[in-house]
């Protein structure tokens, strides 16, 4: 029944992003408050930078989407200290990352996340998220077999994050994306990858991912990777 109720949530969401912006309401930003201001909306790809910025501790109000100053006027976009301006979510969360939480990590650690923040853009998003010309998602490269993906599995069945030294913002750009596509697409089966599918729920767990995207979406998710057997999977399993 609650499954029900958060997946009825989830396709009006759904319907209402296809990655397109929806206004929220938002804090408005006075001219002495000049922290990080993000511009997007739930449903959209913007809750991953305010996932990410609190799991580095950076606190980021949203600003007036009227005034959403990305080139392309797309979201998320993120303005800072007054003159800054990043857009890209991979790059805003590189950004948080380089401002914030970088100089606590070793150059190898720093290194791994940046590769894994760029895949996530670069090679995940279109596996994820197939794109009429136009920007509208219509499908998921994740209903096929995929070889990124095998590897991705084979990786996370020795490691349970994706970067040596426990988790990072990295894991905040690679889960977010994998973990839109049980919201966009309701039940789509991923158990052909179940080193992915427990990664998923591990990372959905997190306290700040449900404040970022919602409880709804967080429950939701987390029953719909128990479904796919994602809480079977003995992640170092020698027995
Ligand atoms: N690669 C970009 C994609 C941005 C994007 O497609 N944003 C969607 C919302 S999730 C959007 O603004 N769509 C409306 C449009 O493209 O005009 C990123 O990661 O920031």
């Amino acid at each position: 029944m609650k499954l029900l109720s958060a997946a009825i949530i989830l396709s009006s969401i759904s319907s209402a992003c296809a990655f397109a912006p929806v206004p929220v309401s938002h804090r408005a930003k006075t001219a002495l408050d000049m922290g990080a201001v993000l511009y997007g909306s739930q449903g959209s790809r913007s809750p991953l930078v305010n996932w990410g910025a609190s799991e580095i501790g950076v606190s980021i109000e949203m600003g007036d989407l009227s005034k959403n100053p990305h080139p392309f006027k797309q979201i998320p976009a993120l303005t800072d200290d007054d003159d800054v301006l990043v857009f890209e979510s991979g790059a805003i969360l590189q950004y948080l990352y380089n401002k914030n939480a970088a100089d606590k990590d070793s150059s190898k650690r720093s290194a791994a996340i940046t590769s894994w923040i760029l895949w996530a853009n670069a090679t995940l998003d279109p596996i994820c998220f197939l794109e009429t010309p136009d920007g509208k998602v219509y499908d998921t490269g994740l209903k096929n077999p995929n070889k990124r993906i095998d590897r991705l599995d084979q990786l996370l069945g020795e490691q349970e994050y994706l970067v040596e030294g426990g988790f990072s913002i990295a894991d905040v750009a690679i889960a977010s994306y994998l973990l839109y596509v049980p919201q966009f697409f309701q039940g789509i089966d991923l158990s052909r990858w179940p080193n992915v599918v427990a990664y998923m729920k591990r990372c959905a767990e997190r306290d700040a991912y449900g404040k970022a995207f919602g409880s709804n979406v967080q429950q939701y998710l987390i029953a719909s990777l128990d479904a796919m057997g994602g809480e079977k999977k003995k992640l170092f399993g020698m027995f």
